[in-house]
């Protein structure tokens, strides 16, 4: 029988075993943190020297000179004419399709006049200008430089300047041919906590951006945490999740293809299905023991469902929508009857994929929605990566000379309150005399 865990609700132990299944640490040690702060520290002293030094060291290549290191636009568009026809209709399938959900969460400006004349509003603006981090070793999605690129291009970002590790110098076209559609503006080959520095601080030839997304290996992300406050972060992703609940009635081997589908992202990733019929999860097992050895990453797939996998046997749905609630998933499968119904019990989840047809692959490259979503139980207080996350917002007050008057007296006295006599006065000099200056 395939070597996942079989949990029941109804087992004494199931809170713990739940708990200890669940249980992901993120956090670096401290030779990571050690070696981060030291190229941090290396690329703000000596700038675009020890970006060189670390291509050499880390990527096994020599770049000239700085100018090396960035990759012409025209390259990307190269990369764009040179993948197979198949892939570039793919890509652009998925470019179209993303931007079109991405338009959808554009925030506006508001704002309301109240009835003295004040006006009050929210200004929304795009950033300036972000950088995409993209991964060069197993996780060098193109998909990825889709999901990170197009929300800010949609946001009215102005310039997307994306890093690319390259090591022994070699770019992935499909990576480079991705950047082409999503509209990046510069690219550059350097990757590692010594791209997140030059990204943040800025060198001669890496201009400093104002946020910094996309995923990345562990130095990536020590390097993100650290530079956060300097420049804004998207946030810290943990290894793939999904959490499938099925009432028994979807084809077992969709099923075990869909838990299969997060597990081959890494050994690290979870899978878990939770159902309550014990049969069906019998069933699911033996899909799983029959597919897995058609797999082209049958090992990683294999110590994923072992470690980290579970099928898990509830009493009825109301229990599995808990279990749902309390695992806070990335990815969450309802494959189900009335899949709708159920989703609006559903109050964490980075994506809800609703109804027997709907694989979460499709949602990885080109449902529309973002990919990038919340792991680890952050779905409790985190949302999908989104248009909002290239925009930010400011407040917009304009008082008019009644709204001024009316304003200053519970102004000046909170002010006076906290012994602030400037801002108490300040706020008095536009209450018209015999208004009466609060004391
Ligand atoms: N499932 C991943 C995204 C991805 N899948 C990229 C395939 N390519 C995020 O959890
Ligand atoms: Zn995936």
């Amino acid at each position: 029988m395939a070597d996942i865990k079989r949990l029941s609700t109804g087992d004494a132990d199931f809170d713990r075993r739940l708990d200890t299944l669940l249980a992901w640490e993120s956090v670096s040690n401290d030779q990571v943190q050690q070696t981060v702060s030291t190229i941090l520290a290396a690329v703000q002293e000596r700038g675009d020297q020890a970006l060189l030094d670390y291509t050499v060291r880390f990527d096994g290549w020599e770049p000239e000179q700085p100018s090396d290191l960035e990759i012409p636009l025209a390259r990307l568009e190269q990369a764009w004419q040179g993948i197979p026809a198949e892939q570039r209709e793919a890509l652009g399938v998925a470019a179209e399709r993303i931007r079109a959900y991405a338009e959808h969460q554009k925030l506006a400006s508001w704002s309301y006049e109240e009835a003295d004349g004040t006006l009050l509003g929210q200004q929304v603006m795009p950033l300036d200008r972000v950088g995409l981090y993209v991964p060069g070793g197993k996780a060098a999605y193109p998909s990825s430089v889709l999901m990170n690129a197009i929300p800010a291009q949609v946001a009215g970002v102005a310039e997307l300047v994306m890093v690319v590790p390259t090591p022994g110098g070699d770019l992935n076209e499909l990576v480079l041919a991705a950047a082409h559609v999503a509209g990046v503006t510069r690219a550059f080959a350097i990757g590692g906590a010594q791209a997140v520095a030059a990204l943040a601080y800025g060198t001669d030839t890496i201009p400093a951006v104002d946020k910094i997304v996309g995923p990345g290996n562990i130095f990536v992300a020590t390097a993100k945490r650290a530079v956060f406050g300097r420049v804004g972060i998207d946030m810290i992703a943990g290894p793939s999740e999904i959490l499938i609940l099925c009432d028994g009635e979807t084809d077992p081997d969709w099923i075990a293809m869909d838990l299969f589908s997060q597990a081959e992202h890494d050994e690290d990733a979870q899978s878990i299905l939770v159902a309550w019929d014990a049969a069906f999860l019998d069933r699911v097992e033996a899909s799983i023991d029959r597919l897995l050895p058609t797999m082209e990453r049958q090992s990683v797939i294999a110590t994923a469902l072992r470690e980290r996998g579970a099928l898990v046997l509830a009493r009825d749905l109301d229990e599995a929508v808990a279990l749902a609630n309390r695992i806070a998933p990335e990815h969450l499968e309802l494959s189900l009857a009335d899949p709708q119904a159920v989703a609006a019990r559903i109050r964490h989840a980075g994506a809800i994929f609703m109804g027997r047809h709907t694989a979460e692959a499709i949602g990885d490259y080109c449902a529309g929605p973002n990919h990038v979503l919340p792991t680890s139980g952050t779905a409790r207080f985190s949302s999908p990566l989104g248009v909002y996350d290239f925009q930010k917002r400011s407040s917009l007050i304009m008082a008019s000379p009644e709204g001024a008057a009316g304003l200053g007296r519970p102004a000046s006295q909170l002010a006076r309150g906290e012994g602030l006599t400037a801002h108490a006065r300040s706020a008095e000099y536009r209450v018209p005399p015999g208004d009466g200056e609060v004391q």
